[in-house]
């Protein structure tokens, strides 16, 4: 009888420490991921979305691929003298503790490049983002027609 009280307070100890594991990683939620539908011949798109940490470890995007695509970056828009420039973030973007990080239009933006065929609206493409801390989280972007976005 006392061996199985031990057994099951080492069982019942055993889940706290692999809770407490889980939990001391980030936990990155991706919302309304969305991607820019191309015409045929388009090989550049726009990927939007919101990374969501509700953790309390600061976290950052440091790479997306996908399967469709030979090449993601993370780029800033800005607006120089009206003229609309984009630089590459080599750095990512970090994701700090209990925030929420929009990717959207005119701002920040994953560039999709070298797209193997046009990206049809409607459709749903499979990509994977890699954090540094949460590591790689899976993503659905939904292929909006190019007018529906700003
Ligand atoms: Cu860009």
């Amino acid at each position: 009888m006392a061996r199985r009280r031990l057994s099951s307070l080492y069982l019942l100890v055993s889940i706290f420490f692999y809770v407490g594991l889980v939990c001391a990683t980030p936990k990155i939620a991706i919302e309304n991921p969305r991607v820019r539908a191309t015409a045929s011949g388009q090989t550049v798109s726009g990927g939007y979305m919101t990374l969501i940490n509700d953790g309390s470890t600061a976290d950052r995007l440091v790479s997306v691929s996908a399967s469709w695509a030979g090449m993601i970056q993370i780029h800033q828009s800005s607006t120089d003298g009206g003229v609309m420039r984009m630089r590459e973030m080599p750095d990512g973007v970090p994701v700090p503790a209990r925030s929420r990080v929009e990717l959207k239009p005119r701002g920040m933006h994953l560039m999709i490049m070298q797209l193997s065929a046009p990206l049809e609206a409607g459709r749903s493409m499979p990509l994977l983002l890699q954090f540094e801390k949460a590591g790689t989280v899976k993503a659905s972007l939904r292929v909006e027609p190019a007018g529906a976005m700003p």
